[in-house]
């Protein structure tokens, strides 16, 4: 971990510049300063689990950069798919796209789904997991500019909107990356010590 006056420095793991932004955006409240740092540590593993796949991508990242790391995985689940597209979610919006969600999801009443996020940072030995999860429906129609994803057919519990129809800092609110770092924002100025101590 780079140590500034400003604060301290974690490298963002991760080729979505959008996931980025919303997290450093979150992390500025902290005194964080979150770097993106494209990397393709993820493709190393073939796993259900976001969990194992962030934790082995963040281990091997750490490997790499020998700088604090950060990675996050993120699965959409929908209740009348079984959970699908789950841990497949980046195949999925890649091949099928939002128009295909919403045709496995035509005539079906239950719309009910949910984000996870799983967001490992590891830095000399400290490893670290934080997940937030963000419960909402899947809408009829896509709607909104905003966002990234499949936030155009996605509206959190309490809302009408998708998130997509919501700013950054709306969104931040209530999504699953927003529990998750504020969780690792807190951990960290909690734990502030151990990024300062040079054994
Ligand atoms: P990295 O692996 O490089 O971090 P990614 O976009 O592949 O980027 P994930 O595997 O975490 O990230 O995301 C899986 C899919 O879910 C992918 O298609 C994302 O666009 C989508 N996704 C992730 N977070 C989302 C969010 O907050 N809102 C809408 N869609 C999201």
């Amino acid at each position: 971990m780079l140590l500034k006056e400003s604060g301290i420095e974690i490298c963002f793991v991760s080729r979505n510049k959008r996931k980025f932004i919303e997290a450093r955006e979150l992390l500025k409240d902290y005194n964080i300063n979150l770097v993106m740092t494209p990397l393709d540590v993820k493709l190393e593993l073939q796993s259900e689990n976001l969990e194992e796949i962030a934790l082995y991508a963040a281990i091997l990242a750490r490997t790499i950069l020998r700088r604090a790391v950060v990675v996050e995985d993120t699965g959409l689940y929908i209740n009348a798919l079984k959970g699908f597209p789950g841990p497949y979610s980046s195949y999925v919006y890649r091949t099928i796209g939002l128009k295909g969600i919403l045709k496995l999801m035509e005539g079906e009443q239950d719309r009910r789904a949910y984000f996870k996020s799983v967001v490992v940072l590891v830095y000399k030995n400290i490893v670290k997991c934080f997940t937030g999860t963000c419960f909402g429906s899947i809408s009829y129609y896509i709607r909104g500019v905003g966002g990234f994803g499949f936030d155009p057919i996605f509206v959190p519990m309490g809302e009408k909107r998708t998130f997509a129809e919501m700013s950054i800092e709306e969104k931040n609110l209530y999504s699953h990356r927003g529990i998750a770092f504020r969780m690792l924002g807190e951990w960290v100025s909690k734990n502030i010590n151990l990024f300062y101590d040079k054994t």
